[in-house]
């Protein structure tokens, strides 16, 4: 499945390695979406064929899904499903309190709803996504497409009065027009620089009308699992 990976390929594998044995048959898994979260479904893939490990996912995206039906995993709804036993995802972002910037790769409202509706939420990640204040990465907020110039203003206008300084709001380009969320939605990607209060601000953000989601994860994860280029894995 690895043959000669590259350091940071390495380091994701061993993350999803490491979370997958987390997985125990009768489960109810939400699986994440991502160039990690890749590797989580072909090691669960591998563990079912290897271990007749039997467990049933549900993906946080359109992407996922397709990988892990292809892969011969058995995929359900969140409705089906009712409640999930554990959800594995990758992060942009994770601060020392288990904080998280999430929604680079544009699925973090499934990926917000789908953690927040299990017992345990596990983040796989390179050792590179841990930071001591999040907003280096530029924050995602989901946007419903009416009306979304004057959402970006409102946003600005909310981040003014929150004395955030020398931020820009960019709409997300896809490969033909707007990037579209499998909601049909749009991304505006905040570029803050640090964000002080990830709490603060994710409850600022969503109270303005028209988003629908921000991609601050704020006591949701509750452990993180960071894979090392050695091949090496630490838990925080
Ligand atoms: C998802 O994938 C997202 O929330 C996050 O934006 C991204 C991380 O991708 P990768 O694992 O490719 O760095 O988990």
């Amino acid at each position: 499945m690895t043959g000669e990976l590259s350091p940071i390929d390495t380091a994701k594998f061993v993350a999803a390695r490491r979370a997958a044995d987390m997985v125990q048959s009768g489960m109810r898994v939400g699986l994440g979406t991502g160039s990690t979260a890749a590797w989580l479904v072909r090691c669960l893939a591998e563990a079912v064929r290897e271990r007749d490990l039997h467990f049933r996912g549900v993906p946080t995206s359109t992407r996922t899904a397709e990988m892990a039906r292809d892969l011969g995993l058995e995929v359900i709804t969140l409705e089906e499903a009712g409640w999930l036993d554990i959800t594995i995802d990758g992060a942009d972002e994770f601060d020392g309190e288990l904080n998280l910037i999430k929604g680079g790769g544009g699925a973090l409202l499934h990926e917000k709803i789908v953690a927040s509706a299990s017992d345990r939420m596990v983040v796989i990640a390179d050792a590179a996504k841990e930071v001591e204040s999040l907003g280096a990465f530029p924050l995602p907020v989901e946007v419903i497409p009416f009306g979304w110039k004057a959402t970006q203003t409102l946003i600005d206008e909310a981040l003014t009065a929150m004395d955030v300084m020398g931020k820009t709001i960019e709409l997300r380009p896809g490969a033909d027009g707007p990037y579209r969320t499998d909601e049909g939605n749009l991304i505006l990607d905040l570029k803050l620089t640090r964000i002080g209060n990830p709490r603060q601000l994710a409850m600022v953000l969503n109270q303005v009308p028209g988003v629908v989601e921000n991609g601050l994860f704020v006591d949701i994860c509750d452990q993180v699992v960071i894979g090392h280029a050695d091949g090496r894995v630490t838990l925080r």
